[in-house]
């Protein structure tokens, strides 16, 4: 977005290649880091070319610093670091658990890649997203790249990829020892919260070690202007990661091992909170440069257990536990064939297993005597391959011509109700039967294309116009769900809408077909003083996964509004224009640099089947923000505008939420290692509900009303952050 996007191409591209030499050092020589750069873009006679078009392509954005440092005072989820970027908006279950939605396309349809994998949620209600296994701190580089994406960046998904990655290690030059690290706490008035990250480094040239931790909790928050606390928003995390590097001449070797434990995470918008989470993992990435090009390396393993239940602002009891295995590698070579052209070729392996069951709860008639199993040794394995041309044609003309192809096989075991005879599991008993009488296996061929171009018309003037078909095959949950009863289908669905869902064995894959030009108009100058990014998408999706009613929820025993639905197949489209930009006001000794940055997004999706708008669109929104820096000084007006959210999903009874405006202050001062930051969330307090925030579950179940869930009212945040 702002002159942090040249940074990126530089440091923050994860596909890029390492070449390894000592860069500016922050203290007295002694340390050296590993950036990256891209080889296509200096010639030898100094002259530059493009920017990679599959590195840094103009649908890539990511925060710039003022945004960021507002995000990791404001939040202890890795995904609000991507609030004000063009095209993205979140929905939020738990408070660490925000799920990304890109151009429209929510969750699963966005390949949501940390530190080079992509682990989906092992959790019916996906309360444990991939960013929710990474503390902001540690986080390096955040990118999103909404529609058109390289088929580099990642198969299996619709909307675009989200890279983020923490920093790779720091080593010292040649005969010193390097001890480095940071650490931070955290103070947020609204709900009590405390957080804490620190990270220490011990390294020498070859060897690094690193230890990084953080610790989040908080109570339920109180919306704004006296609505009062919304329940089940409290939380509590940690999570601890140890980094090994060894680096040797053109060698870059890292394994990263990491536990993260949530004991507890409340969920407004669903039946059940989480009561724990244990994530535990290691990750293994090695970089090396040949004289034939540069190879990339990853694996990983990681095993989640996870329990669900009722946190204490909720009234029952159901134990619901997730076991989930997933293990895999990727490869990818970048080989330069002469001086315009690059081939890439990659090969990668996903492998998920779950088991999702439900123990019974004794003295329980409708739960009980056996336990009920919704997914069965279930797995989803994805075998993908790709191979791309980067093509620089003059210093005007780029082109990227990328195949890929995903084979995913899916499978699962026999289910069970909690009693195959008693009067009150007979629906369930009956629907199991008739999922144990079929078979499970499912292998979807998939095929994703993405062809674009980039052409500089003016000094001033880019624009990169292309085609991508991408996409997607349904997750564990969409196919093999099976319990129809108002009990077991409302314990499925990552909605947060208050209805229940059962799966479709007959499900195909999705298929999205999008167009999209960006238009990048800029300060032709070179000193990045401003700024204009315009892009404008339209995407039509072949077997849109998305639902059709099978009966309402309510009964004699609940006031649920709700339906029991199913996946089935839909056309869909959606379409929209993403802008950004930034400009700077003034630039001086005497007052520094003052510069605005600005988004705004707009989004529209139908169902072409059933002609009701798609679930979870954000309404037309923007952030308008005045950063300044002035020596040890920075600060930050930050102004969000909402509009109305009018057009809803009438199938799952979306709400409509007014629209609202939001300010928010933030400031900093750096005086020799410390930090201190202190900012302002809601100043007036204002009262609003979440567009894709999903309704007040627990509230619909005892009263019958069906209320969005309000977000968050004032907050004082102030954070002390040590460097050394
Ligand atoms: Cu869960």
């Amino acid at each position: 977005m702002s002159h942090l996007q040249n940074n990126r191409i530089v440091y923050g591209c994860p596909w890029v290649v390492a070449f390894f030499s000592v860069i500016q050092p922050a203290f007295a020589g002694t340390i050296v880091t590993l950036p990256r750069v891209d080889i296509s873009t200096t010639h030898a006679d100094g002259t530059q070319d493009e920017p990679s078009l599959a590195d840094a392509p103009l649908s890539a954005s990511s925060p710039d610093q003022g945004s960021l440092r507002m995000s990791r005072l404001s939040s202890p989820d890795a995904a609000s670091l991507l609030r004000n970027l063009p095209g993205v908006s979140t929905y939020s279950g738990g408070r660490l658990a925000d799920l990304p939605v890109l151009n429209g396309m929510a969750d699963d349809r966005v390949a949501t890649v940390v530190d080079g994998v992509r682990i989906a949620p092992a959790c019916p209600n996906h309360m444990n997203p991939a960013l929710s296994y990474i503390d902001p701190d540690s986080v390096q580089t955040v990118t999103a790249t909404a529609g058109l994406t390289p088929v580099s960046n990642g198969g299996d998904s619709l909307g675009g990829t989200i890279n983020v990655e923490r920093a790779d290690p720091r080593f010292a030059r040649h005969g010193k020892i390097l001890v480095t690290g940071r650490a931070r706490g955290t103070y947020r008035s609204n709900g009590g919260a405390y957080s804490a990250a620190g990270s220490m480094t011990v390294a020498n040239d070859i060897l690094s070690l690193r230890y990084s931790a953080s610790y989040d909790e908080s109570g339920d928050y109180d919306a704004g202007d006296g609505l009062g606390r919304v329940l089940s928003t409290e939380y509590l995390r940690y999570t601890h990661d140890v980094t090994l590097g060894i680096h040797k001449r053109n060698h870059l070797f890292v394994l990263t091992f990491s536990q993260q434990d949530a004991p507890r995470e409340g969920f407004p918008n669903q039946f059940m909170d989480m009561t724990n989470n244990r994530s535990t993992g290691v990750n293994g990435k090695y970089v090396g440069t040949f004289n034939w090009g540069t190879l990339e390396a990853r694996g990983y393993w990681q095993r989640v257990i996870h329990a669900m239940n009722m946190l204490p602002d909720k009234t029952g009891n159901m134990p619901m536990n997730d076991d989930s295995r997933t293990a895999g590698y990727a490869l990818k070579a970048t080989i330069p064939l002469g001086l315009a052209h690059t081939l890439r070729l990659g090969s990668s392996f996903d492998h998920e297993g779950l088991n999702d069951w439900w123990p019974p709860v004794t003295g329980s008639m409708m739960m009980g005597p056996d336990t009920f199993h919704a997914i069965n040794n279930g797995h989803r394995d994805r075998l993908g391959h790709f191979a791309e041309w980067e093509a620089h044609w003059t210093n005007r003309l780029s082109t990227l011509l990328g195949l890929r192809n995903d084979l995913i096989m899916m499978d699962t075991g026999n289910v069970a109700p909690y009693s195959w005879t008693g009067m009150m599991n007979a629906t369930d008993a009956q629907a199991a039967k008739a999922f144990n009488a079929r078979s499970h296996g499912r292998t979807d061929v998939n095929f994703d294309v993405t062809a674009m171009a980039r052409y500089r018309v003016l000094d001033s003037l880019d624009v990169e116009a292309g085609y991508a078909r991408k996409s997607r095959a349904p997750n564990l949950y969409e196919r093999y769900a099976w319990g129809p009863s108002n009990m077991a289908s409302t314990m499925i669905g990552w909605f947060g809408d208050g209805n229940g869902y059962v799966g479709n064995l007959d499900l195909k894959s999705e298929v999205g077909h999008t167009a999209s030009v960006t238009f990048r108009w800029h300060d032709p100058s070179g000193q990045n003083r401003w700024e204009l990014k315009v892009q404008p998408y339209y995407t039509y999706v072949h077997n849109y996964i998305n639902v059709q009613v099978l009966r309402s929820l309510s009964s004699s025993k609940n006031k649920l509004n709700g339906s029991l639905l199913q996946f089935v197949n839909h056309d869909a489209q959606m379409y929209g224009i993403n802008s950004s930009g930034h400009y700077t006001v003034w630039n001086t000794h005497a007052y520094g640099k003052g510069e605005l940055t600005g988004s705004l997004s707009w989004v529209r999706g139908q169902d072409m089947v059933s002609h009701s708008g798609l679930y979870q669109q954000m309404p037309l929104h923007g952030t308008l923000a005045l950063n300044e820096t002035i020596g040890p000084w920075t600060g930050r007006v930050e102004l969000e505008l909402i509009k109305s959210k009018t057009t809803v999903d009438q199938i799952r009874l979306e709400p409509r939420t007014p629209g609202y405006a939001l300010l928010n202050l933030g400031g900093s001062y750096t005086w020799r290692m410390m930090t201190l930051s202190a900012g302002i969330d809601n100043i007036f307090n204002q009262r609003y509900y979440m567009p894709l925030g999903g309704i007040l579950v627990e509230t619909e179940k005892s009263t019958g009303q069906h209320i969005a869930v309000p977000g968050m009212g004032r907050s004082f945040n102030v954070s002390l952050a040590a460097s050394f």
